[in-house]
């Protein structure tokens, strides 16, 4: 099955090439640590799902590469070009000669609807190239105004055009206050997912550490959840609830305060022994929102090739209030703005009304109230 990426504007293209040259580097890699008829089925299975062959030899990323401006994709082009190890298609990529001035009404109104019908073509001939498609990766930053605004419109005509493929929206936040800062969504009001991975280590002190499954995944829970997105700070303090706990009690109070409710759990696993994990502390019912059976919420990939030159790592994605405190801020921040009309007429003159913004705090508002409510 193959997927085609759709990045867009300077963020998805960047960040784009970056998953594309981490593919690549471990389809290549060596230090697979299985056997060689599992080595070549990975390498085929993750080849076919991202590249295509081109008759130099040399893969080509299963990718539309857009922006409004040209400098980022053409850097990004020939970057990946020199790599020799794979390469994008010279003829998928649109750019015009502007931007669109991080403005999502411009991304969204303007650019989107004049651009659509050869944004889809080139989409379409990615599809072509594929023997099975299975879905779309879009890439893009939620400020900007390309990749956000252009990149939800986009997403709108992939729904459209292909309606029974999926879509995995990629979309990078942007960096905020100076903190480090079919399984997963049994319900459309619950869509934010969040990635967790580790080890975090820095590749000369690998020859000198040693992991184990039961450590790595006591650290992956508890980042889990105290919802610690980086192994280091974790804190070890906070506890799941206590199943029939009163709302006066004390660990009710430190759910309310810090435990991160889950709807649903993905652990995939790389490398040695992974066989043999045992996975139960995922299992854990009290991790996992009332509404949905535990059984249902947790799943477990397991693959003995390991992951870059980790001997054993763990991924977590998950979905669960993570994103909650920094999507509250994020709205009651534009509905402050909103309700002192700043920039309203940067939207307005792009055609998008008053009426529009209510209807999206509306939309968001009720996504933080259910999650809140978890
Ligand atoms: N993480 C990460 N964030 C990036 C990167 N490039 C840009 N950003 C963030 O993306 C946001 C700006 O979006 P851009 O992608 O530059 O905007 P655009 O989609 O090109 O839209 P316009 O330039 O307005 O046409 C800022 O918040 C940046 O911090 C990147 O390579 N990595
Ligand atoms: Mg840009």
């Amino acid at each position: 099955m193959s997927i085609v990426a759709v990045q867009l504007g300077q963020c998805g293209n960047q960040v784009g090439h970056e998953v594309f040259n981490t593919i690549c580097g471990d389809v290549r890699g060596t230090h697979g640590l299985c056997s060689k008829k599992e080595n070549e089925a990975y390498h085929d299975a993750c080849t076919e799902r991202f590249f295509s062959e081109a008759e130099s030899g040399v893969p080509v990323a299963r990718a539309v590469l857009v922006d409004m401006e040209p400098k980022v994709i053409s850097q990004t082009l020939s970057i990946a070009a020199r790599s020799g190890h794979w390469k994008y298609d010279d003829q998928s990529h649109f750019c015009q000669k502007q931007g669109s001035g991080n403005n999502w009404a411009n991304g969204y109104s303007v650019h989107g609807p004049r651009n659509k019908e050869v944004i889809m073509n080139l989409v379409q001939k990615e599809v072509e190239k594929c023997d099975r498609l299975s879905g779309f990766f879009t890439i893009m930053s939620m400020a900007g105004g390309t990749g956000s605004g252009l990149g939800a419109f986009v997403t709108q005509c992939l729904r459209d055009a292909f309606p029974t493929s999926f879509i995995l929206n990629h979309v990078i936040w942007p960096y905020g206050t100076g903190d480090l800062m079919e399984a997963l969504v049994p319900h459309p009001e619950f869509k934010m997912l969040g990635l967790r991975n580790i080890p975090q280590m820095p590749e000369n002190s690998l020859a000198y550490s040693t992991f184990s499954w039961p450590g790595l995944l006591k650290h992956l829970r508890q980042m889990l959840i105290a919802n610690a997105k980086m192994e280091e700070g974790i804190d070890w303090q906070v506890r799941p609830p206590c199943p029939g706990s009163s709302i006066s009690s004390s660990h009710s109070t430190n759910k309310l305060l810090h435990f991160n409710t889950s709807i649903a759990n993905l652990v995939i696993l790389r490398g040695k022994d992974m066989h043999s994990v045992d996975l139960g502390s995922f299992r854990d019912p009290s991790l996992y929102t009332s509404w949905l059976n535990p059984q249902d919420a947790f799943n477990a990939w397991k693959t003995p090739r390991a992951f870059n030159k980790y001997e054993k790592s763990a991924s977590l994605v998950s979905n669960s209030q993570f994103l909650l405190k920094p999507l509250d801020n994020v709205v009651g921040k534009a509905w402050n703005m909103f309700a002192s009309k700043a920039y309203i007429h940067q939207y307005t003159k792009f055609g998008i009304e008053e009426e529009d913004f209510l209807d999206s705090f509306t939309t968001l508002e009720q996504v933080i109230s259910s999650y809140t409510n978890l």
